[in-house]
Formats: structure tokens, C-alpha cells, sequence
């Protein structure tokens, strides 16, 4: 295996004027012709990537050269540079077969319809190619073929009958190439952009879908409106076309002027999609949208550099999703997604920094940490030199780097420059891994208090030490009556140990600490529960104050894991909670949902206990039976005024409403033995109640008749039966999770070649922390057994899916071994892929 090294980047010895390429298309062998117009601008051979191409002549301004230039181990052609003028055509014609395509990767079929997927590195499946994201080139296509839809990037240019021509003026790399070709319907609709310009918008689906493509085409056009309005960032062709395809390794991709989608983040209705579905579909659409700026219009100049353009786009998404919603409950949500994913990434052996500087293999770098850490640095950025200094830091960044494929180092600058700011500290953010620790502590004396903050980052793999990072803590201080004595003021801490002191505030007053979640750290200070609680009724900042309630609630959970008891100051709490609820009930609905068995081990592994997954399992449904008793009369009147009269609409304000109903239903279903839920998922008439309900009957072990009513009603649904194949592992009870995960796989229609099936049952599974956990280990070989069957099929998912593996050495001995010994079977298992091989790896390292 190979080592890629950022510090081996070299520039490109040539660049390319045009890039000219033909399909002939047909399933098992489909021609691609290519014509390239090479420019030479340093001294170096022309070496081009290429993988599992069938190469049928290769040729210099139409001078034929020999195969034997291809070393096809290493999947490279090298030209030498003496053979080459300064400015020539290269030519090839290869054949590939997109029908045994099943890593979905390069040209592949879904469901009948071609279709690419090129980033990272898929162009080099298609034909020779510098495939690189620093080789930029206007792309001409030319698609052969009797499928009634034929589309590739940029504009159309004409359409006769089996032929469609289009031209992408905007030099692109190979890694934004798109192409499909299907029996296709549009749903169309225009823009007309700040400028002026008419954009036909349209998007794709399959026959019969035509009817759940509205959301997302709503979604597209506000994302559109969005970034003219707080970016200043204009669309820049004359057609945008999105199309929902069913075989896709991740959410969806930004290939210029023609965006391609897992059909589960287009697809919606209020029958077959969740308030969560909708609420995804708005923020992924946003994304590849805002991705025509920040990831083709400048793009990264290596692969090292991926969070140039993922961190920038989900902090981007997260700033539209939060304008189209709540604010605070998105901030949230954004806070619980990254504990959930980087920090458990930060934790374990797969750490690496939002700018790693090796890899193996790149799609395993597609992480939490690069995306939504990513962003986590930026939002750090933006606290740190203000609203207009971060609009001046872009305006520039767009200004100087359009058409170019950038570094961090060259997004650092603009901000330097822009705000005279020196980020030389500021830049570890990009290069260390690791979460650091905030600990806390305080001196009250002489009416004064005085806040002690220490800084630490345990070491990660290949980064033994830890500098002291920038770490803007926004806080805020609460006097013993509730009300606010300091508002947020931000202190940037640059040392490993720094104080701050603060008069003249009355009573000793409780610190509102880390408010909005300003930067990416743990915390542990010295808290009573009196203190928690008081955050929790009174804080003025809605993060700190839901954040208040979770430590309440985890510490009463870690005593009941324990075998002591705990939670009652959280149930007393939570009576506030409950009376304000009318008030915001999507924020009632996060601070009412315990943390889950994942988050609750998290937090034992950070005392320094060994979590007991079962022992968690018991722990939480305890609490939520003793906050069901204690607050049964009002959660029952909430869980009747929180049903929403009239059409479903899938908004913010309704869906706040249901997810409180639903929450108050998981604390009733612990005591009505699922009464209402059954009720409910009979009279439901959207998925989000529906799901909901099944997912409480199936905990209660009531759900047979549910589940053959929701096979029968949706079984032809692709999409939602794959919640019905996700929702049983997950929410069964964790002694009969496997053996109903086993069952479901061995059904007919659980088609596992399909990424969203497998993943469906599959990570459903290993989200059942005590189902997975199992201490026989059955459930680490139920996980290896799936991903060796799927590794030769479809490496990526394979691959990505290993790191429900990160967190094993939290764990006792026993289940280290158990897990261990699943790790190496698939590590052992002859012709392993390079993406699974590289994760079981550095888990087992
Ligand atoms: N930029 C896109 C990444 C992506 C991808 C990466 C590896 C393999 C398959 C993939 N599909 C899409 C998605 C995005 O972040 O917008
Ligand atoms: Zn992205």
C-alpha cells in the first residue's frame, strides 16, 4: 500500500486548454473517446491516472503510441517529456463495462440509469486523465446514445436524435465530471439570478416520482436566493440540473451544473418522509448548491486540502438551515451531530486532523472531522474577527481565488489580510487532531470571582504533543435569582493556563460557560446540580441552558449505571421545562430527550469508568420510566395539544410541535405499555408520527401487527422500507436485536448491494449500543460477516462503515478480544480493499 504525503505535492508540469470527450454508451461496454489539449508550463513527463480501462489506442496529435506505456499495477501512463511538444492532443479510446460497476464509482448503473460519481478519484475509472483536483479544463461531452435523457455539465449545446452535446465553460477538475443518461421525468421550474440571467432549473426522477420532487425543488430555489442575499454569490450557468438516483455511496454530489443525489435527499411527501427527512433534503440541497462557489468555482489544489471546501460548505448549510428554522434548536442539533460523530473520531484511533497530511486511501477521509469540524473552525474564525470582518475575509477570498485550486494556507491569508490579523496560532485548529479538554475552575473571594481555564489535548495517532490552541470561550454569568449579571463576552484563550477575573456582579454569580458552543471543546469544571438547575431555568443562552440539562441528566444517568440511584434533580428540573414548553416546543423536545446509551458511555469512558452497555440500556429506561410517573398529567395534556390540526406541512413550527409529541410519547410509552403509540400509528397521517410511534412499539415489543401493516402499505417503496429495515434493529430490545437483524437480512428484499438497504440494517444495527456491544461478541461478527460479503462489491461503504469499530477500547478486555478478533478476520481476508484494509488497520494499530 501506498503512503500519500502532503508534503509531496508538486505542481502539474502541463496545463489543459480543453477537454473533448465522446461516450457511446451501452451497459456492458460503453466507448469513451477523449481528446485533450495539452500545454506544457514546467519541464516532467505527462503521466495520467487510469483504473480498470479496457485501452483500445492511445495517440499524440494523431500519431498512435504504444500500449506498453501503461503500467496498469499502478494505474498510470507516462509520456516522456522528450516525446512531447508544448502543445499537443492527446488522444485515447478505452471501453469500461458500468454495468459490473458495483463500487459505484467512475460510470455505473442505478436502477437502469447511467450515472458518475468522480469524486475523489473516480474519473480515472472512466478513461486516462490527470485525476487531480489542480488540473482544471473547460469540458465539451458528446453523449451517444437512444436514452431519452442525456446530461452532462455546464450547457446544453445541441440535441438530435441519440445524441446530446453539452459545453462547461468553467475550467473544472476531473473530480466534478458528471454524466447520466436515462428514462428520466423533469420537474422543472427557473430563476432569474441578481443579474438578471434566466436559469432553467430542473430535477430528475423516475417515472412515478414526479410528485415527491417538490420540496427539493423549493429547497433549491431557496438556497439560490440565499447565498445572492448573505454571500453576494450568483449561479453561472444558463440550466442547473439535479437528478435522484437510488445507488449512491454518500448524500449527494456538487458536479458543476448538474448535481447528483441518493434519491433519499430528494424525495419526500408528507406520507412517505420525516419532518428529519425534509429538514436533511433543505440542508443537502443547500450544500452541493453553495458547493458552485466553495468547491468548483475555487476548488481544493489536493485532496489534503478537502476541508477547504467541506468545512466552508457545511458551515454554509448550517448558516441557510439555521435562517430557514430555529437558530438555537439548529445550533443544537449541529452540537449533538459532532459530539456524536468527531469527537468519538477525535477520541479513537482514527483521529486525524480537518487537514491530515497522509492518507492511504482518500474516501476514508470524507469524515466528521473534516466536514463538520471543519466548520467548527470556521465558526471559530468568524467569533473571532467579527460579522464584517469574516464578510470582507470572503468577499476577498472570492474575489482573488476564483478559477483556482487553493490551500488552506491561501484561506488563512484572506483573513489575514482582510482583518490584520495574525492566524499563525489560530492555524493548529487545521493541523492537530484532537479535541482539547477545557477544565475550569473558580475563586470567589472579595466579591471578585476569578475563572481558572486550563487547556489539554490528549495525544492522537502520529501527533504525541499538543501546543495550546485559540480558543474563543463565550461566556456569561447568572446571579442566584436567574437574572443575567454579565452578558456573553468572549474571552480568547491562547495560553495553556489563563484567569480572568469579574466585580462588582453582586452574589456569587454561576458561569453560563462555552455559550453557543464557541469552540469545539470538552469541558469539565466543578458544578452542583442547584447550579445546573438554575442554568437550566434561567441561562439567556439557549445552547448553555439545554446544555445545562444534559450534564444534569448524564450525571444522574452515570450513578444509575452504577447501581446507585440518580436523576431525581433532573426530573425535578425538567418541571420548568415542561410548563414553558407551548413556548418553543422543539427546544422543550431536546431538553426532554435523555442522552443516548452512546453519549451515556462517552461520558462514563471521560471519568475514567468502563461503560457497561447493558447497565446503560437499564439506567436510561429507569430515568424515563421516574420522569414519566412524576410529570404523567402534563406530558399526557402536551402530548394531545402538541397534534397538529390541518394539511402536514413540513416546517419548522410544526415539526418542533411533533417533535415534542413524540418525545412526551417515549416517556408515556413506558408506562401506557404503548397504548398511544399504537393509537397513533394507526391515525397518523405522516411518516413522522407514524415512524415514530413504530419505532416505540417495536421498544415495547408491540409491533407485529405495525410492522405487516407498514410492509403492506409501503413494501413497493424503496425508500421507506428501508426505514422499516432500520427501525427494527435499532429500537429492539438489545437481547433480541441480532436475531431480528439476522432474519431481515436473510430476506428477499433486503437487496445489500444497495447502500442505503445495507446501511439501513446494517448501521441500524451497530446504533444499538447494547445490541452491538453484546458481551459474547456476537454483535462484532454479525458487523465483520456483513463487511467482508460487501467489501469486493462496494469497498467505500464497506470501509466506512468500519468505524463502529472506533470505539472498542473503551470497553472491558473481554469484548476488546471479541472485538478485536472480528477486526482481524476481515483484516486476513484474501484481497481485501485498500479503503477496508486501511480502516481495520488503524483501528487495530
Ligand atoms: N463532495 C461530495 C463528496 C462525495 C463523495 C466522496 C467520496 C465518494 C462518494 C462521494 N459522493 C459524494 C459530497 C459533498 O460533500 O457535498
Ligand atoms: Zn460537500
Amino acid at each position: 500500500t501506498v503512503t500519500h504525503y502532503l508534503a509531496d505535492w508538486r505542481p502539474f508540469p502541463y496545463e489543459i486548454a480543453e477537454t473533448r470527450l465522446e461516450f457511446d454508451l451501452a451497459p456492458r461496454a460503453t466507448r469513451v473517446l477523449s481528446q485533450i489539449d495539452f500545454r506544457r508550463l514546467s519541464a516532467g513527463d505527462l503521466v495520467l491516472d487510469g483504473i480498470g480501462l479496457d485501452t483500445l489506442s492511445l495517440a499524440i496529435d494523431g500519431k498512435p503510441l504504444p500500449l506498453d506505456l501503461i503500467d496498469a499495477e499502478r494505474g498510470r501512463l507516462t509520456l516522456p517529456a522528450a516525446d512531447l511538444p508544448d502543445s499537443f492532443t492527446f488522444a485515447a479510446e478505452v471501453a469500461i463495462d458500468p454495468e459490473a460497476n458495483t463500487a459505484l464509482e467512475g460510470l455505473y448503473l442505478s436502477g437502469g440509469i447511467f450515472c458518475t460519481q468522480c469524486e475523489a478519484e473516480g474519473f480515472r475509472h472512466i478513461t486516462w486523465y490527470p485525476d487531480r483536483p489542480d488540473v482544471m479544463a473547460p469540458f465539451r461531452v458528446t453523449i451517444n446514445s437512444d436514452m431519452p435523457v442525456l446530461l452532462s455539465n455546464g450547457n446544453p449545446v445541441s440535441r438530435a436524435e441519440g445524441r446530446a452535446i453539452w459545453h462547461d465553460p468553467w475550467p473544472k477538475p476531473a473530480y466534478l465530471f458528471a454524466l447520466v443518461a436515462g428514462d428520466l421525468r423533469a420537474v422543472p421550474d427557473s430563476f432569474t439570478t441578481m443579474s438578471g440571467r434566466k436559469v432553467a432549473l430542473n430535477v430528475w426522477v423516475r417515472p412515478g416520482d414526479e410528485g415527491r420532487a417538490g420540496y427539493a425543488m423549493e429547497s433549491l430555489i431557496r438556497s439560490m436566493q440565499w447565498d445572492e442575499r448573505v454571500y453576494g454569490r450568483e449561479y453561472d450557468l444558463d440550466v442547473f440540473n439535479i437528478v435522484a438516483v437510488d445507488d449512491f455511496n454518500m448524500g449527494a454530489m456538487e458536479n458543476k451544473g448538474l448535481n447528483i443525489f441518493n434519491s433519499k435527499l430528494v424525495l419526500a411527501s408528507p406520507e412517505t418522509a420525516t419532518d428529519g427527512d425534509y429538514e436533511r433534503i433543505e440542508g443537502v440541497i443547500g450544500h452541493e448548491y453553495f458547493h458552485n462557489w466553495t468547491g468548483n468555482r475555487i476548488t481544493c489544489r489536493d485532496w489534503f486540502q478537502l476541508c477547504l471546501k467541506e468545512g466552508l460548505t457545511v458551515f454554509r448549510d448550517q448558516q441557510f438551515t439555521a435562517d430557514m428554522r430555529s437558530p438555537a434548536v439548529n445550533r443544537i442539533q449541529d452540537v449533538q451531530a459532532l459530539r456524536a460523530r468527531q469527537f468519538r473520531e477525535d477520541a479513537g484511533p482514527l483521529a486525524h486532523p480537518p487537514r491530515p497530511d497522509r492518507y492511504q486511501e482518500i474516501n476514508n477521509f470524507y469524515t466528521a472531522t473534516v466536514y463538520e469540524k471543519g466548520a467548527e473552525v470556521i465558526g471559530m474564525l468568524k467569533r473571532l474577527v467579527g460579522d464584517d470582518g469574516y464578510r470582507a475575509a470572503l468577499d476577498l477570498y472570492f474575489d482573488r481565488h476564483d478559477g483556482q485550486a487553493c490551500t488552506i494556507e491561501d484561506w488563512l491569508r484572506v483573513f489575514e489580510d482582510a482583518t490584520g490579523r495574525d492566524l499563525t496560532q489560530f492555524k493548529r485548529w487545521y493541523t492537530d487532531a484532537g479535541t482539547p479538554r477545557l477544565t475550569m475552575t473558580e475563586d470567589w473571594a472579595d466579591g471578585a470571582l476569578t475563572l481558572h481555564f486550563r487547556q489539554e489535548t490528549a495525544p492522537t495517532p502520529g501527533q504525541p504533543d499538543k501546543p495550546a490552541r485559540v480558543i474563543p470561550i463565550a461566556l456569561g454569568l447568572i446571579g442566584p435569582n436567574g437574572d443575567e449579571v454579565l452578558p456573553t463576552t468572549v474571552l480568547e484563550m491562547t495560553a495553556a493556563e489563563q484567569s480572568v477575573s469579574f466585580r462588582d456582579t453582586g452574589a456569587r454569580p454561576v458561569v453560563s460557560l462555552l455559550r453557543g458552543f464557541s469552540a469545539p471543546v470538552t469541558v469539565a469544571r466543578e458544578i452542583g446540580a442547584d447550579q445546573q438547575a438554575l442554568l437550566l431555568t434561567h441561562d439567556t443562552d439557549p445552547y448553555a441552558r439545554w446544555q445545562a440539562g444534559r450534564d444534569l441528566a448524564l450525571d444522574g444517568l452515570i450513578a444509575r449505571a452504577a447501581g446507585r440511584t440518580g436523576g431525581e434533580e433532573f426530573t425535578r428540573a425538567i418541571a420548568g421545562i415542561l410548563d414553558d414548553a407551548e413556548a418553543d416546543p422543539a427546544f422543550a423536545a431536546l431538553c426532554l430527550t435523555l442522552p443516548g446509551e452512546e453519549e451515556i458511555a462517552t461520558a462514563i469512558a471521560a471519568r475514567g469508568a468502563i461503560p457497561d452497555p447493558a447497565s446503560i440500556h437499564q439506567a436510561r429506561r429507569g430515568l424515563m420510566q421516574e420522569i414519566g410517573t412524576r410529570h404523567e398529567p402534563v406530558l399526557a395534556r402536551l402530548y394531545d395539544a402538541m397534534a397538529v390540526a390541518g394539511p402536514y406541512r413540513p416546517d419548522a413550527e410544526g415539526a418542533g410541535r411533533r417533535s415534542l409529541r413524540l418525545a412526551c410519547l417515549a416517556l408515556l410509552t413506558q408506562l401506557d405499555d404503548g397504548a398511544r403509540a399504537a393509537a397513533l400509528f394507526d391515525t397518523a397521517g405522516n411518516m413522522t408520527e407514524r415512524q415514530g410511534a413504530l419505532e416505540q412499539l417495536i421498544a415495547a415489543g408491540r409491533d407485529e401487527q405495525a410492522l405487516a401493516a407498514f410492509a403492506a402499505e409501503f413494501g413497493d417503496n424503496r425508500l421507506v422500507m428501508d426505514k422499516w429495515f432500520m427501525v427494527q434493529p435499532l429500537r429492539a430490545a438489545p437481547d433480541k436485536a441480532l436475531a431480528r437483524a439476522r432474519e431481515l437480512a436473510a430476506r428477499a428484499d433486503f437487496d445489500w448491494k444497495n447502500p442505503n438497504r445495507f446501511r439501513a440494517l446494517i448501521a441500524g444495527f451497530t446504533a444499538n449500543h447494547a445490541a452491538f456491544h453484546a458481551a459474547d461478541g456476537s454483535g462484532y461478527d454479525f458487523l465483520a460477516e456483513w463487511l467482508m460479503r460487501l467489501d469486493p462489491v462496494n469497498p467505500q461503504t464497506a470501509a466506512r462503515m468500519c468505524s463502529a469499530f472506533e470505539t472498542i477500547a473503551r470497553y472491558d478486555s473481554a469484548r476488546q478480544v471479541r472485538a478485536r478478533a472480528a477486526l482481524k478476520r476481515i483484516a486476513a481476508m484474501p484481497g481485501l480493499s485498500r479503503n477496508t484494509d486501511e480502516m481495520v488497520s488503524r483501528i487495530l494499530a
